[in-house]
């Protein structure tokens, strides 16, 4: 342990050292915090979420989840419905999506070239296609019905014409078609 300086030296040399160290202290505090937020706020920027799918926008249509044969609404083991679905200037596919009433469906949806959107109107469906991943959104319909999708990014110049249906049907109704088809879908 040395001696504490004291407070008040006589000649006043001490207090000068005294004040030009805790400067130097608070400059050093600023600097830290300075460099901790950049560091956040870029590590944060450049790092996708933490629990988030990818996929290759260019290999879509060749294999994996998202080939044309596997879009559509699939029955899960637990009763569940999984609906995929891409979207593409200027169309989703498949451009009519068919759901059960009073049943869990997670949408699993992505785009193959630039940023779409995913709306199904009077409902809480609102998802962002982005190319490279994968955009997934559970939700539950109890009224039986039809409601329009339409593509809610600008995605260029045939954008307003990019729209969908998703029709809501009967749940016995949807198992009876989901009995004779793999992977139904309204499309005509
Ligand atoms: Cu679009």
């Amino acid at each position: 342990m040395t001696e504490p300086e004291p407070l008040l030296p006589d000649d006043g040399a001490g207090g000068e050292r005294a004040e030009r160290r805790w400067a130097t202290i608070s400059v050093a505090i600023l600097v830290l915090l300075v460099a901790l937020a950049t560091f956040a706020g870029l590590h944060l920027a450049a790092m996708p979420q933490s629990r988030v799918e990818t996929v290759d926008p260019r290999r879509l249509h060749l294999a994996g989840e998202f080939i044309e044969s596997n879009l559509g609404s699939a029955v899960e083991p637990d009763g569940s419905g999984t609906v995929r679905a891409i979207g593409q200037q200027y169309s989703f596919t498949p451009s009519c999506i068919i759901v059960p009433t009073g049943t869990r469906i997670t949408f699993r949806a992505t785009s193959a070239d630039v940023v779409h959107g995913f709306l199904i109107s009077g409902t809480n469906v609102n998802l962002m296609l982005v190319p490279g991943y994968v955009s997934i959104l559970a939700a539950r319909f109890d009224e039986p019905g039809e409601r329009l999708m339409p593509c809610q990014e600008f995605c260029s110049v045939g954008h307003q014409g990019m729209w969908g249906r998703v029709r809501i049907i009967d749940k016995r109704a949807f198992a009876r078609i989901a009995a004779a088809q793999r992977r139904p879908s309204c499309v005509e």
